[in-house]
């Protein structure tokens, strides 16, 4: 009988076993504390889980394979005490596409139509008639081409947006779209984009990569979104940038410390909106589908989806 070891703080375990449930109602599924014994662990025992407890993946070492809740895989990587034989698969389910393909859409429309100036308007009643220019004429730029960067391209395509991905590795052609690739196609990439997309995962490449000095390269006017991870981000460099009015504004979803201090200036900043970590939260129903589908792989010997990389750090 196939088992899964669910960890997740704060939130209903109760949709989590159900999703998996109306899958398959045999799977043993078992939420943190109810682990059991670690050594009674089955030889069909997977974890499931989003900022375990450091130390628990250890204990129960006799599970096949740890899934991510989320894409992102930096809440299993701060546990000093990893197993390092158990492969570990980042979530790239369906819902998880489209949940941040809705966020990105959304957002990069915000910023196209001036709401985040219309809502510091709002707040000093003042009557702001903001004219937009044509989707056409502007250019979106994707930092992080990967499972959701893809799919947030093809939602913005049919509005008329054009595509700029960035990448580490080159990308087949795409209608609509121009690629960029590494540290030599930052600047060209940057240069030609109005509206920034982070979707870059955390590793010390990607740390501080948008700086004083890149955020210059951005056309005047340009802004932001980030729906990566806080790391990408100088957030002291970008709020000078927007003082200066170099940039015009930014939606930013994730932050070096989550939640923000209640004293942190992102909150009042009339050029910014921030959102928390909620661009994309994995869907229970879709999740439940990848999982069950990467299990068969597993006991089927194919290989599994999205495997985290170690050497690469995604
Ligand atoms: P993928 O691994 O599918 O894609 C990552 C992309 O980033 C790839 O295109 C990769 O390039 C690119 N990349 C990584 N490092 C670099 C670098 N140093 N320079 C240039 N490009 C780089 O990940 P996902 O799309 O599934 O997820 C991306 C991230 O989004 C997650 O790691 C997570 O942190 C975040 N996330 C945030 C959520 C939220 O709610 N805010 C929800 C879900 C995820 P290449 O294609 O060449 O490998
Ligand atoms: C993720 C996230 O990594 O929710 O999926 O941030």
């Amino acid at each position: 009988m196939t088992r899964i070891l669910f960890y997740l703080e704060e939130y209903s375990h109760d949709i989590w076993r159900d999703a998996f449930h109306a899958i398959d109602p045999t799977i043993d599924f078992r939420s943190y504390p109810d682990w059991g014994d670690p050594e009674n662990t089955t030889e069909d025992t997977y974890s499931l889980v989003w900022q375990p407890k450091p130390g628990l993946l250890k204990e129960y070492s006799g599970s096949k394979v740890t899934f991510s809740i989320g894409a992102g895989i930096d809440h299993i990587m701060r546990d000093p005490n990893l197993p390092d034989h158990i492969p570990i698969v980042r979530m790239a389910d369906d819902g998880l596409k489209e949940g941040m393909a809705e966020f990105v859409v959304m957002s990069v429309l915000m910023l196209h139509r001036g709401m985040v100036d219309l809502i510091d308007a709002q707040s000093r009643k003042h009557w702001a008639r903001i004219f937009a220019p044509a989707a056409s004429s502007i250019n979106v730029g994707i930092m992080g081409y990967g499972a959701l960067g893809q799919k947030c391209a093809a939602a913005l395509k049919p509005l008329g947006y054009k595509i700029n991905s960035w990448s580490t590795s080159p990308k087949a052609a795409e209608d609509g779209v121009t690629h960029y690739q590494g540290m030599a196609g930052l600047e060209d990439f940057l240069a030609n984009t109005n509206i920034l997309v982070g979707i870059l995962p955390n590793t010390q490449e990607t740390t501080g990569l948008l700086n004083m000095e890149t955020l210059q390269n951005l056309p005047k006017r340009a802004s932001i979104i980030n729906a990566g991870r806080g790391n990408l981000i100088v957030i002291d460099d970008l709020i000078k940038q927007l003082d200066l009015k170099h940039l015009s504004g930014a939606i930013l979803d994730v932050f070096e410390e989550e939640p923000v201090d209640k004293a942190h200036p992102l909150w009042e900043h009339p050029k910014i909106l921030i959102t928390p970590h909620i661009a994309a939260v994995t869907r229970p129903k879709t999740a439940a589908e990848y999982v069950l589908r990467n299990i068969e792989n597993y006991k089927n010997g194919r290989p599994l989806e999205n495997v985290l990389d170690l050497k690469r750090g995604y």
